[in-house]
């Protein structure tokens, strides 16, 4: 069989993993905030007699990187040459991704690697009424495009056997010189009224100094007094089944003629601590990661880690570490306040 390897390059969610997944059936972690893919996946698919190696990259804005899993994503991207370069676009954001595919154009190692321009979240885009002329699109970039819908796994066969069949032919690539702005303003058409506006405004609204930083506290008050009031009454049920199946065990324990040090060990110690870790965090853990995921889909996340991102960089961290710190927070906030 013939090999080929190909690498999914693109902005943070934008879907890589998402295709990546339905290229390969692997299950690479994908969620609505940037910087959860850290390093590379590898998986392979078959089609048309060819076993294809796919490398899902984290996502970039640019080929200036600053961070560790930026800088691994362009290494990638200038020295494995793959067969095939698969930058990855975001349909409601056409510019964005045509940016990066410029930069990535005018590397010169890569010459004789095939480029694809693939525009996922074409859903997305339908509903909020942004219409692109793929056909014009990939006929002005000289090179394949193809739109998708990975969430549902549309046309991802169809994507595998454009993979395919383009990674064995001569690879063709953009002017280097093209121009972003410009051919978005050719291909993309706006139905709905004042979407961009609308969407400027609520982005300026959710990341603005002061109502951003309301916003936050609001929302983030909001799920920790859910999390923490609403655990309460599934944690008193758990520690009453616990404390019941303590008793018991104790019981028997005596019965067998167990010494009372060792029941003591094992009954008033670790299945203790271990009834008490579990009906404390695992209550607030069942309410908080769905309110989490809420935020998440609703694509709140990326705007809170922007808005702590300043004050983050002051300890030379960034502000997606915000994130991390709200789920480990609220779980151990509801162990403190049960304390
Ligand atoms: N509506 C919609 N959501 C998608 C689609 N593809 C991916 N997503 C969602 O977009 C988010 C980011 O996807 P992910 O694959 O992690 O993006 P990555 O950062 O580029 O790897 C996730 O919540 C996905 O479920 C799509 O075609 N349509
Ligand atoms: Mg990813």
């Amino acid at each position: 069989m013939k090999q080929i390897t190909a690498v999914l390059a693109g902005n943070p969610n934008v879907g890589k993993s998402t295709v990546f997944n339905g290229l390969t059936g692997l299950s690479q972690h994908t969620g609505n905030w940037s910087g959860k893919t850290v390093s590379c996946a590898e998986g392979t698919f078959s089609c048309s007699g060819t076993i294809c190696t796919v490398t899902d990259l984290p996502g970039i804005y640019s080929l200036r990187t600053h961070s560790e899993e930026e800088n691994i994503a362009r290494t990638c991207i200038c020295s494995s040459h793959p067969d095939i370069l698969i930058v990855v676009g975001d349909a409601t954001c056409l510019e964005r991704g045509l940016h990066l595919l410029k930069q990535i154009t005018q590397l010169s190692d890569l010459n004789q690697t095939a480029l694809m321009f693939c525009v996922n979240l074409c859903d997305e885009a339908e509903k909020n009424g942004i219409h692109i002329d793929f056909l014009k699109l990939e006929k002005i970039l000289g090179i394949p495009v193809f739109d998708c819908v990975a969430r549902n796994k549309k046309r991802i066969e169809l994507l595998k056997e454009r993979i395919v069949l383009e990674a064995t032919q001569a690879g063709r690539h953009p002017d280097p010189d093209f121009s972003p702005e410009e051919i978005a303003r050719q291909t993309v058409q706006y139905t709905k009224k004042n979407y961009r506006k609308r969407q400027g405004q609520l982005d300026r609204f959710l990341t603005g100094r002061v109502t951003g930083s309301l916003v936050m506290i609001f929302l983030l008050l909001i799920v920790f007094w859910i999390t923490i009031t609403g655990a309460n009454y599934p944690s008193a049920f758990l520690w009453e089944q616990f404390f019941r199946l303590e008793l018991w065990m104790a019981k028997t324990f005596q019965e067998a003629g167990v010494p009372g040090w060792l029941t003591e060990a094992l009954v008033s110690g670790v299945y203790r601590s271990v009834a008490w870790i579990v009906s404390v965090m695992l209550p607030p853990m069942a309410i908080f990661f769905p309110l989490f995921t809420l935020l998440e889909d609703l694509g709140y996340l990326p705007r809170a880690a922007f808005n702590m991102d300043c004050a983050f960089k002051k300890c030379h961290a960034c502000g997606k570490q915000c994130l991390t710190m709200c789920v480990v927070t609220a779980p151990v906030s509801k162990e403190l306040s049960v304390r």
